[in-house]
């Protein structure tokens, strides 16, 4: 008998640890489980929203309920018994992002002080579901959460350029960002082998720019071609579509037009743009190419103030991406042109020439009420007045614009590249360095050598995807999960909330998740040492 209710016993014991385990990610700041018990969610619960702005979130959590769990609810501005209840408080928010999340028996009730702090509510009460219930109806375990995020930049870049993504993919990647807390998207729209921006002034930029006649198969310098031409781009109308999706969700799209490097794409279709006047073509191997934009030729100022002017008028955000990385100097210095600007200019030598091109399209940029960022390579040669600097080669660059007072967003390679493989364990053709889970996971985007009150202008990471060796949507998806989910942590859990370990347990049901949303994702064993996977 005595064994009988030991066992009763142990049992309840268990239900309650069960309870007590939330597996969100990433980590809130407080979760809080005191009460045992559950409410129903069913497909007769009704979701309210006191504010027509927070429709969004109600519409996403509908369209998630009915894409994973084949329901959805009724959206009502009326009070109705046990619903989700989502409110806007009418205090000023100290930090955009936070809400606070109750379960109880009366219903789900999200309040924040933003719409996008709604936003987030709903993404971790998506979390609170079973991913592997089947049915319509979901017990939801009673829980008190408060959360905010503790960097303001959270973002996902996409190079459509090596590889092109259809605008399904792309929609498919910002719900990625949306379901993980970011709120960036850094949308690399032109590189070497193609343009994938219509621009109506130019139309040869996607008419040329947009095909190359094939791609290196293997590893660079690689063994062979394709010979299958690839291309594609997004028109404008896309663009819009693009936009109006992540903006639906609370992210901002930032474009990013690559100047003065990683120029043959725009070569192609308008070869007066480069020094020499080609013969250019859009480029079937990845690297650094001697083909840039010249500097020189007041006729490349007036294609990329032309451009811009279409690029502003599509994208809201508040930054436009310059690029600016990897632009090697031989064609300059070659250039009658580029050294003529450069004894107008009294520039001492073409790192100087590339400053002052970048910090002329800065004003012109500034003048349309927009911010620019641009890859550490701005700093070399004086850095424009207001642009941010994303730091990719390590984090010397962020650190020397923090200490300029500028903001920067940490990108590092060996943290934040998702090109590389995610596993010592080699399974597919990627860029040579290796990034484990356990890395993501272990990076801090303040770097420990900053001055302390240089540390505000350390805006966030950002993780970058690089398509060289990423042809189809379902290998970007195994090289962003589960590295994306421990990105999530690193920009948005408090630092004192981040553990390995319990992100680990955790992970597992991020797995079933992935699931869920039929994802491809790399199946790192958890169960065995970091160091062997
Ligand atoms: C460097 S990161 C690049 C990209 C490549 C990447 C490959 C940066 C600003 N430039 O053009 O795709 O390495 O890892």
């Amino acid at each position: 008998m005595n064994k009988f209710f030991l066992c009763i016993f142990t049992l309840l014991l268990l239900k309650a640890e069960l309870h007590a385990q939330f597996n969100i990610i990433p980590k809130p700041l407080e979760v809080n489980s005191t009460s045992s018990g559950s409410f129903n969610l069913t497909d007769k619960t009704p979701i309210v929203f006191k504010q027509q702005s927070l429709q969004k979130s109600a519409s996403f959590l509908n369209g998630y309920l009915s894409r994973f769990y084949g329901f959805s609810l009724k959206q009502s501005k009326a009070a109705a018994i046990k619903g989700i209840y989502l409110s806007l408080s009418n205090k000023t928010s100290s930090n955009p992002g936070n809400y606070a999340l109750q379960v109880k028996n009366e219903g789900v009730f999200i309040t924040a002080e933003t719409e996008e702090g709604i936003f987030y509510g709903i993404q971790t009460f998506i979390q609170l579901l079973d991913p592997t219930a089947k049915g319509k109806t979901m017990e939801i375990p009673f829980v008190q959460i408060r959360d905010e995020p503790r960097f303001q930049y959270r973002g996902m870049h996409l190079d459509v350029a090596r590889h092109f993504s259809p605008v399904s993919f792309v929609k498919k990647y910002i719900d990625y960002l949306a379901l993980h807390k970011m709120n960036y998207f850094h949308w690399h729209l032109t590189d070497d082998q193609g343009w994938r921006i219509e621009i109506k002034k130019y139309p040869k930029l996607t008419e040329l720019g947009s095909m190359r006649k094939g791609t290196i198969t293997g590893f660079l310098p690689g063994n062979g071609n394709t010979n299958i031409p690839h291309g594609g781009f997004y028109t404008q109308e896309e663009i819009k579509e693009v936009v109006k999706y992540a903006t639906d969700r609370y992210i901002t799209v930032i474009p990013e037009i690559e100047m003065p490097g990683h120029a043959s794409a725009a070569l192609t279709a308008y070869s007066y743009l480069g020094c020499t006047g080609g013969p250019y073509k859009v480029q079937e191997t990845w690297g650094v190419f001697d083909d840039v934009f010249c500097a020189g030729n007041e006729q490349t100022f007036t294609f990329f103030q032309d451009v811009i002017d279409e690029v502003v008028a599509l994208f809201p955000a508040r930054y436009i991406h310059i690029g600016g990385d990897e632009c090697p100097k031989t064609s300059w210095k070659k250039c009658p042109k580029c050294q003529q600007r450069m004894k107008d200019h009294q520039l001492k030598d073409e790192h100087e020439l590339q400053s002052y091109f970048v910090q002329r399209m800065e004003k012109y940029i500034n003048k349309k009420g927009k911010s620019i960022i641009g890859w550490d390579e701005i700093l070399e040669g004086g850095l424009a007045p207001n642009a941010t600097v994303m730091s990719w080669r390590g984090e010397a660059g962020g650190i020397e614009a923090a200490k300029q007072h500028h903001y920067a967003i940490m990108t590092p390679g060996n943290y934040m590249y998702f090109d590389y493989a995610p596993s010592i364990k080699r399974d597919s053709l990627t860029m040579p360095g290796t990034t484990t889970l356990q890395k993501v996971y272990s990076y801090e985007p303040i770097p420990a050598d900053l001055p302390l009150e240089s540390g505000k202008y350390i805006l966030g990471a950002q993780a970058n995807v690089w398509t060289e060796y990423m042809n189809n949507p379902s290998k970007i998806e195994y090289m962003i999960f589960p590295r994306m989910s421990a990105l999530s942590e690193v920009v948005w859990s408090s630092k004192e909330n981040r553990n390995w370990d319990d992100f680990q347990k955790r992970l597992k049901q991020q797995f079933e998740r992935y699931q869920l949303w039929q994802v491809n994702y790399h199946h790192i064993p958890i169960d065995v040492p970091a160091e062997t996977r």
